[in-house]
């Protein structure tokens, strides 16, 4: 749809003091395109199958790689990013080896609840302006849209996409979440952001599973956040160790970041709920289903749903050296879901080698599934 020039710096500068007020800490425009650079980016991403199991990614690859394949209409996208920025050092939790580590973003509510809510006032407002006097229409997205949210961010001049691949800002280093509303306005697009890397490689470095082949590149099959919160199966062998505590998600490539040092303490809306700074593994090895849907309820951990995270718990009390913490595992070995049983006696073999030795003599027999029954015959081994 398009306005008369001044007409549509005015509109956009409205949108922007709208969403401003909405709560959002950044705002930037941009065409409804992405750049020939990010689809060729995404396409070598999937051959290289870098994305794992994330089918859902490639599921719909023609309509992330171009916003005008997901809506033919979209001008313009207005990206806006809320600064959820930690206080104090996110990473001293990984020295506490009897607590877990759950990732900045995880901490507390779900940022897909809140940064939908406010986009979809924004839309709102738009659509209710519209009706008195600007045309158009609108469609909100966060995260979970086949948008390429990142190199979206990037051309409304919103940061750059840092050599971990995701959005940095100057004002707010590497804290930002991103969203999306696309609209048929045709509005002037920002200047896109310049890369501000430079010689730097500290997030590359500081990664614990070496998931980055190249700068600006990510294999996400090695990535902690991708085996911690998208990988439905037994986290492989060779990251375990690797992992450490790390329960849910991953901040270290992001908590290294120099431009960090800016970053103001993020929204209220992020306030981490205290249960989530640095829980005991032992009284999360401990849930079951109905007290994880509790204790999870409004955090975007509950999605994983309890097996998952349980697995990722045994890990990390595996790799946590507390021989006192065998029991908790064994009493996991005759859990319901496969995927906990599994775990469990991978961190009883490191915890008590005497006792998995005696309950593999029992249950290998009986075992009926087939990832555990591997565990049993691979015991404590890395590789
Ligand atoms: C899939 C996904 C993941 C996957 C894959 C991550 C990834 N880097 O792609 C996993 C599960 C690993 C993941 C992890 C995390 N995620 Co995530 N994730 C997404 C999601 C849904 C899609 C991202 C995507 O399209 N990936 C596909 C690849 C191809 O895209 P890309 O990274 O942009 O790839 C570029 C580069 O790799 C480069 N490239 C590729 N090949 C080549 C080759 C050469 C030669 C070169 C130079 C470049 C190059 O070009 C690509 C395109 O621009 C977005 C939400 C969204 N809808 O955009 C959130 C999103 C990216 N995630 C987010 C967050 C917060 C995280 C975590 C920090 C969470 C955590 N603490 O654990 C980690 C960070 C890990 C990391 N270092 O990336 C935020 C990032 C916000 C920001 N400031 O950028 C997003 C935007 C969600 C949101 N709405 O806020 N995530
Ligand atoms: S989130 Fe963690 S595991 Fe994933 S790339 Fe960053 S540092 Fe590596
Ligand atoms: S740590 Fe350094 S290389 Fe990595 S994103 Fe930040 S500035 Fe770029």
């Amino acid at each position: 749809m398009n306005l008369p020039a001044a007409d549509a710096s005015r509109v956009k500068a409205a949108i922007r003091d709208k969403a401003l007020a909405l709560g959002f800490d950044a705002v930037g425009f941009a065409r409804a395109a992405l750049a020939d650079e990010a689809r060729r980016n995404l396409a070598g991403f999937l051959a290289q199958n870098l994305h794992g199991d994330m089918g859902w990614l490639a599921a719909n690859s023609d309509r992330r790689g171009d916003p005008r394949v997901l809506w033919p209409e979209a001008r313009s996208v207005v990206v806006v990013a809320m600064n959820y920025a930690p206080e104090g050092d996110p990473l001293a939790v990984l020295d506490q080896p009897e607590r877990g580590a759950v990732s900045v973003y995880a901490r507390g509510r779900d940022y897909h609840d809140v940064l939908k809510s406010r986009l979809k006032a924004l839309g709102r407002w738009l659509t209710e302006t519209q009706a008195a006097g600007v045309p158009g229409d609108v469609k909100v997205f966060v995260d979970t849209a086949p948008v390429m949210e990142k190199p979206l961010a990037a051309s409304a001049g919103i940061g750059w996409q840092g050599k971990h691949t995701n959005l940095v800002s100057r004002q707010f280093g590497s804290w930002l979440f991103l969203g999306a509303l696309l609209t048929t306005l045709d509005l002037p697009a920002d200047e896109a952001h310049g890369d501000h890397c430079g010689e730097c490689r500290r997030c590359l470095d500081a990664c614990p599973t070496n998931a980055f082949p190249a700068p600006y590149r990510l294999d996400a099959r090695r990535c902690i956040s991708y085996l911690t919160i998208e990988h439905k199966g037994p986290i492989p062998r060779e990251f375990r160790r690797a992992m450490g505590n790390r329960i849910y998600g991953c901040d270290d490539c992001l908590a290294v970041c120099p431009w960090n040092k800016f970053a103001k303490k993020g929204d209220a809306a992020f306030e981490p709920r205290a249960a989530l700074t640095a829980p005991r593994l032992a009284d999360l090895a401990g849930l079951n289903d109905a007290e994880f849907r509790r204790l999870f309820s409004g955090s975007p951990i509950k999605r994983t749903g309890r097996a998952r995270f349980v697995r990722n718990v045994l890990i990390a009390l595996g790799n946590s050296g507390d021989c006192g913490q065998a029991d908790r595992a064994a009493r996991l070995l005759d859990d319901d879901a496969p995927l906990v049983r599994g775990a469990a006696v991978w961190a009883l073999a490191k915890l008590a080698p005497g006792r998995f030795a005696e309950a593999r003599d029992r249950r290998l027999p009986i075992e009926p599934d087939a990832d555990v029954r591997a565990e049993w015959l691979a015991g404590a081994a890395d590789v």
